[in-house]
């Protein structure tokens, strides 16, 4: 049983320790996943998802507009994750595939919301570029405006969900102005002439994701979301909300190394006893659970701190991001050592770990570019 006394933090409040336990008991039924076709295990996940309820926190209601709760995005990628990474997955490209509709969206757009949260459809984020990854403000697609319309042509890459989404929420240049000023975002459906699945591409924790090609895609401005202009903002300020809740993806991989090591300890003799017993065994478990702890302070006082109303919390989800991913790796590393042979296993929880959690220090910013965020909001005085 997983260690819920940080429940018991400040940060929430009885409808979020409700929430956690009702989906704990629900992923104990459900999960894991068959994950042998990953198309049709995202798409029978979200539908799960959607029908019992889960995803009406990970897109507004569209009906009564109002914001989304990060401490339940969080709670819900913990509690996934914990149990199966790509259930934690299914949930997440629901959230961040619609972020930029639920913050920015018209009424028209956030129709699609109501399919969103019942499972219904699936969307996607589409902003790298196969030039452009970290360095969001250098991309090259481009959206010319034709009297009502856009034009978009180009590339985009590494797109989770590409080839199973019903829509992309995609970045390009719209030239305003050089650079970050110049950039829109669009909603354009998969089915929208023109856009195609160039490649699908294969990753170490398999999950759909492609590379899609924009030849001439015609678009109605209906479809902009946001201003013209204004992509780059709409971009960081939907990574400002999903970045803590990547931390928390990452907090939910560490507490389930966490817990197997604990499990293991306990019941593996080494030189006559219980490994638990060797002190140098006691040193690994004491960083994990310190590393595993300092990571649910820093994801929830983010979310926590967005949930209170403040304007940006760039800082404190670069920080959340940053510290919860690349320790969660450290403390699965750990979990791989502790486990011998079995960690390195093909299909043992661990082994599978150790792979889930690679990519979550990469997309939505490598932890390099969280230190150059961090940086600079300290230089600006925020
Ligand atoms: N919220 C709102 N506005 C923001 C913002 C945020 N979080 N971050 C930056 N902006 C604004 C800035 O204030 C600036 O506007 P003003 O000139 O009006 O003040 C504008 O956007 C440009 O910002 P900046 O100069 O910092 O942009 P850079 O091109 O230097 O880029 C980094 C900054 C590297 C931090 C950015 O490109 C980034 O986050 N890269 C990683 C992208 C990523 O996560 N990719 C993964 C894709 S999703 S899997």
């Amino acid at each position: 049983m997983a260690d819920t006394s940080f429940l018991h933090w400040p940060f929430f409040e009885d409808r979020h320790r409700e929430l956690a336990a009702a989906l704990d008991h629900w992923c104990e039924t459900n999960l894991p996943a068959d994950h042998s076709d990953v198309d049709a295990a995202c798409k029978a996940l979200v539908a799960k998802l959607g029908q019992d309820g889960w995803l009406e926190h990970a897109a507004i209601d569209p009906d009564q507009p109002g914001v989304l709760d990060v401490r339940s995005l969080c709670l819900i990628r913990e509690t996934l994750a914990r149990h199966d990474g790509l259930a934690d997955f299914a949930f997440a490209m629901q959230g961040l595939g619609t972020g930029a509709i639920s913050l920015f969206g018209t009424a028209e757009q956030r129709a699609w919301l109501r399919k969103i949260r019942a499972g219904n459809a699936l969307s996607a984020f589409a902003l790298s570029e196969p030039k452009s990854g970290s360095d969001v403000a250098a991309m090259d697609m481009t959206a010319d405006r034709d009297g009502n319309h856009f034009v978009l042509n180009g590339e985009k890459t590494w797109i989770s969900n590409g080839g199973i989404a019903d829509f992309y929420c995609v970045f390009a240049r719209t030239g305003e102005a050089p650079g970050a000023k110049g950039l829109s975002c669009f909603l354009v459906p998969a089915d929208t002439e023109g856009l195609t699945i160039a490649e699908r591409l294969e990753v170490i924790a398999p999950h759909p994701l492609a590379r899609l090609e924009f030849d001439n895609v015609r678009v109605s401005s209906d479809a902009l979301i946001g201003e013209p202009g204004q992509g780059f903002k709409v971009a960081m300020s939907v990574l400002d909300v999903f970045r803590s809740t990547v931390g928390a993806a990452a907090l939910g991989f560490a507490r389930r190394a966490l817990d197997e090591t604990l499990e293991r300890v306990r019941e593996r003799e080494l030189f006559g006893a219980p490994m638990a017993e060797l002190q140098m065994v006691q040193g690994h478990v004491a960083d994990m659970a310190l590393d595993v702890d300092a990571s649910a302070l820093l994801v929830y006082r983010a979310a926590w701190t967005k949930d209170t109303g403040a304007a940006r919390v760039t800082r404190e989800a670069a920080m959340a991001k940053l510290h919860a991913t690349d320790t969660a790796q450290a403390v699965i590393d750990r979990a791989v050592q502790l486990h011998g042979g079995d960690g390195v296993r093909s299909g043992h929880i661990v082994e599978s770990l150790y792979r889930e959690i690679r990519a979550l220090r990469i997309y939505e910013g490598a932890s390099d570019v969280q230190k150059v965020v961090i940086a600079r909001q300290m230089m600006a005085g925020g």
